[in-house]
């Protein structure tokens, strides 16, 4: 699978969007192809590095903070990567799972920790199997938004692999 991670950032501030490599370490690790963006406010040069990356699947970290940039970047990006797929994750999603995934359209929502989530989506996606079996999300389901039901907390962090920076901006810094 080849998976674009988005840090839909509206700050200037140079903090790596931690939750997004652990994610991609994991993803890589199971052989995926993982693009990691982390633009700045006003860099759309990402925009067009997704678009060149040609995901199957795109995922965006979103805090509250970052939700009008988060709908922006999404909204552009689906009208020129229709056939991906889309999801979300971090606090906002988690907190706001339904709301967030009619606004944005998304196909999924990932609710909590992402690692071990993720890396069952990617494969069953890669299989072409369906993600009701999945726990951690939330899916879309004759228009209404129906958990999977909760994940266990993974037992410490510090047991996942985390990458060394991102493809765009953060790297570049
Ligand atoms: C460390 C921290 C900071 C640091 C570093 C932030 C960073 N960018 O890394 C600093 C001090 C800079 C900071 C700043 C701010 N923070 Co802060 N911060 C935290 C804190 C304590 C931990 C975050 C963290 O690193 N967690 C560890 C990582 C690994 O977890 P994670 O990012 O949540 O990701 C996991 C899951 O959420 C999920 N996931 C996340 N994204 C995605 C995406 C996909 C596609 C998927 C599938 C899954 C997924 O999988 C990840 C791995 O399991 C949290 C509180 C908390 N306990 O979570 C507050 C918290 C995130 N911060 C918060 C806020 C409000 C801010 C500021 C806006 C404060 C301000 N007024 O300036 C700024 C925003 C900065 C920014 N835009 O990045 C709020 C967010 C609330 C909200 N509704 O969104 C929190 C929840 C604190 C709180 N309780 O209010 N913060």
């Amino acid at each position: 699978m080849r998976v674009s991670l988005i840090y839909a950032r509206s700050n200037t501030s140079i903090q790596p969007p931690l939750g997004l490599l652990w994610i991609a370490a994991v993803l890589e690790q199971d052989g995926h192809h993982v693009q990691l963006v982390d633009p700045l406010p006003g860099d759309e040069r990402s925009v067009d590095d997704v678009e060149r990356f040609a995901p199957d699947l795109v995922g965006l970290s979103i805090l509250t903070t970052e939700y009008p940039r988060a709908r922006q970047l999404t909204q552009t990006l689906k009208k020129r990567l229709p056939t991906a797929r889309y999801c979300a994750g971090g606090v906002h999603p988690t907190a706001l799972p339904a709301e967030t995934m009619a606004d944005l359209g998304l196909d999924f929502v990932v609710v909590g920790e992402g690692e071990r989530t993720m890396q069952e989506v990617c494969e069953r996606l890669a299989n072409g199997s369906r993600l009701g079996e999945v726990r951690g999300l939330v899916l879309p389901v004759n228009g209404k938004a129906v958990p999977t039901g909760p994940r266990p907390q993974s037992p410490i962090w510090t047991s996942y692999p985390c990458r060394q920076g991102t493809s765009s901006t953060w790297s570049g810094i």
